[in-house]
């Protein structure tokens, strides 16, 4: 075998080992049923998640210096998400129950690592306050504490829905009419403003598909195990947007940009 010199590449390829070896792992704990829909969209998106890891790591190789941050960053989201996959998935194949707390921690983690995306899109181009990090920082840690009290139990399903509410409205505040909003609109090219922009719409109808699936779960007052059906279905789809997609957008911008400039 000839050895691997790069070690992006190097990365990329450790990392893809370590997760097939996780997901092989967890293979054989129960049997997933083929009419367990739930079931199988748990397994394509934790596949789903392997590649998109191998694929961020290994270009980072292609993009120019300033974006190869971004693109790690988006490769971390997917593997750390891949990981918490296997886990939800075996929770939900086993016992049919729904993994909040799975869910919960890998959102705490992978939510504030796609705020940073924002963070380092425009600080690639200018000099971004540090008070704008923070303040998307807060509004993601209010909408996803209040989620999780409301979703385990602690405080009523309706109050903890609201203050996520509020928490995700600061955010939506902060990247279109704040100052991280400012900043694109007035000193970003526009190969960035359009990834930006881009970047809000997911934000914006991307993570609106969260709060459905929370309603569909725990505010129609239907009956529990199909509401519990729609959550997580609609929570895995909401994910292969907002980590997969998004990832891709970046690596795309990221080339095109690289390209630009190698010209
Ligand atoms: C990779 C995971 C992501 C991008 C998760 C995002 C989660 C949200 C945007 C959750 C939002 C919620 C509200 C806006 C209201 C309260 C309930 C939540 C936590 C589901």
């Amino acid at each position: 075998m000839t050895a691997i010199k790069n070690p992006m590449t190097r990365l990329g390829v450790a990392s893809s080992a370590v997760l097939l070896a996780l997901g092989g792992e967890a293979f054989a704990a129960s049997e997933l049923k083929s009419d367990d829909f739930v079931g199988i969209s748990f397994w394509l998106i934790s596949m789903a998640l392997i590649a998109s890891t191998a694929f961020f790591f290994l270009e980072t190789q292609r993009v120019a210096g300033k974006w190869k941050t971004s693109l790690t960053v988006s490769g971390l989201v997917t593997l750390i998400a891949a990981v918490h996959y296997f886990y939800m998935r075996d929770v939900w194949v086993a016992t049919g129950s729904t993994p909040t707390v799975y869910r919960y921690i890998d959102w705490l983690i992978t939510v504030p690592l796609l705020m940073v995306e924002f963070y380092l899109i425009l600080s690639a181009i200018t000099k971004v306050p540090v008070g704008v990090f923070w303040r998307l920082m807060i509004g993601t840690l209010v909408m996803l504490v209040a989620g999780y009290v409301g979703e385990a139990g602690y405080v009523g399903v309706w109050p903890a829905f609201i203050v996520g509410m509020i928490g995700w409205a600061y955010i939506l505040y902060e990247i279109f009419l704040g100052e991280a909003g400012k900043i694109n609109a007035s000193q970003a090219p526009a190969s960035v403003q359009s990834a930006f922009n881009l970047m809000r719409l997911i934000v914006t109808f991307g993570w609106a598909i969260y709060p459905v699936g929370y309603f569909f779960g725990y505010l129609t007052g239907g009956d529990p195990a199909s509401s519990m059906k729609a959550l997580n279905v609609i929570y895995n789809l909401a994910d292969v947007l907002n980590k997969i997609a998004f990832g891709v957008i970046i690596w795309s911008v990221a080339v095109s940009e690289t390209d630009k400039t190698a010209k």
